[in-house]
This record gives C-alpha cells, structure tokens and sequence, in this order.
C-alpha cells in the first residue's frame, strides 16, 4: 500500500456536495482506504484572481493503485461531476479539481504526471488543509509543517463541518 495526498479545489456549483460524493468515489476507484480527509476552506482565488472564491480540501488514502493509473481516476471523477476540460482556461473556474500531491516519496516527471505536485510549495490553499492531516510529512525533503510558514494565509478560512 502507499500513501496519497490528493488536494481538492472547486468555485462551481455546490462544491462541499461535489467534495462529498467525489471522495468515495475516489476511494472505490483507487480501491483504497481514506486515512483523513481535511475541513473544508473558503480560499481566495489564486492564479487567475477574476473569478469567484474557492473551496479547498486534502485527503490522504491508502491505496495499492500506481500513480499513473490513480491520476487516470482522478480525472474519471472530474468528469462525473462535470469537468470539461475542452471549455476551461488556465487556472479558471471549474467545478472540481482533483491534484496528486504526493504518492509515498516517489518523485516522477512525465509529460502527463509530476510528482510531487510542482506548485505544492506556493499554495497556500493546498498547504493550509494539507497541514491539518499530515503536518509531519516530508514532501520533497521538507516538512508539510514548515512549507506552511512560507506561504500567505490571507482569506484562508475553514469552514464548520457540513455534517
Ligand atoms: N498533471 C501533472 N502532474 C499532476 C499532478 N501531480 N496532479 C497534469 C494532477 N495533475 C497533474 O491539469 C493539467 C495537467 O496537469 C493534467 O492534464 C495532468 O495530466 P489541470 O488540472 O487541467 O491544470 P490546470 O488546473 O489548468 O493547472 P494547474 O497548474 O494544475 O492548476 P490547478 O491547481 O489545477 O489550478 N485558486 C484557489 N484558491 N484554489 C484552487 O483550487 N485551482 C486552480 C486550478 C487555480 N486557482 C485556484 C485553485
Ligand atoms: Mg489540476
């Protein structure tokens, strides 16, 4: 088994319903178990910033899926809730956004997969729900803990819990 990061991010929709229904999916796809799911967080948008705020969050899950076939669910789960690619600019709004993160410590760079995530460390709205499950991993040699004090927490807020 290994251990994956997956970062949620959505600004279309009802996104904390998407989060909740894509994560299972996920989990059954990957035929893998959820260790921790962050709270949710109102984020401001990042990238392209004239559009409406995000909702962020992090999973970690066990899974013996490899991390090609595992990013090939990810963007199976995108589509079901009605992601379409053809019709997004860059960093523009969409319904669900699913990231790999981190698989273990395995580091791969491929025209379709890099891993770790290559903007991970300028996110603060990865690296905010990321450290309330896994502040002690290292990712790329630093500690999620610590890539956090580099990175704004400006607009970052937690939501209650939806259930
Ligand atoms: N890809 C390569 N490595 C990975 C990986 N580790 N995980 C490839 C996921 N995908 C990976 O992805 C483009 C390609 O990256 C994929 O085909 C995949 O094979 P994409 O999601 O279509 O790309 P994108 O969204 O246009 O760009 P990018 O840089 O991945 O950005 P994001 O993070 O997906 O950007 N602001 C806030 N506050 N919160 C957000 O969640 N999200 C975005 C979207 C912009 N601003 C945001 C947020
Ligand atoms: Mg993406």
């Amino acid at each position: 088994m290994a251990s994956a990061l997956i970062a949620l991010g959505g600004n279309v929709g009802n996104v904390r319903t998407t989060f909740a229904q894509a994560i299972p999916e996920i989990i059954s796809r990957a035929q893998g178990k959820l260790v921790a799911r962050s709270p949710d967080y109102v984020t401001p948008p990042w990238g392209e910033e004239q559009q409406p705020p995000f909702i962020n969050a992090c999973i970690a899950i066990d899974t013996a899926t490899a991390p090609h076939p595992l990013l090939a669910v990810l963007h199976e789960v995108e589509r079901m809730f009605g992601r379409n690619r053809a019709q997004e600019t860059r960093w523009g709004p969409r319904t669900l956004d699913l990231d790999l993160i981190a698989y273990d410590d395995v580091s791969i760079d491929t025209p379709d997969l890099t891993l770790p995530h290559p903007r991970l460390f300028e996110r603060g709205f990865v690296l905010v729900p990321l450290a309330e499950i896994a502040p002690e991993r290292r990712i790329a040699g630093r500690r999620v803990a610590d890539a956090l004090l580099a990175v704004s927490r400006d607009g970052i807020q937690p939501l209650p819990s939806a259930e």
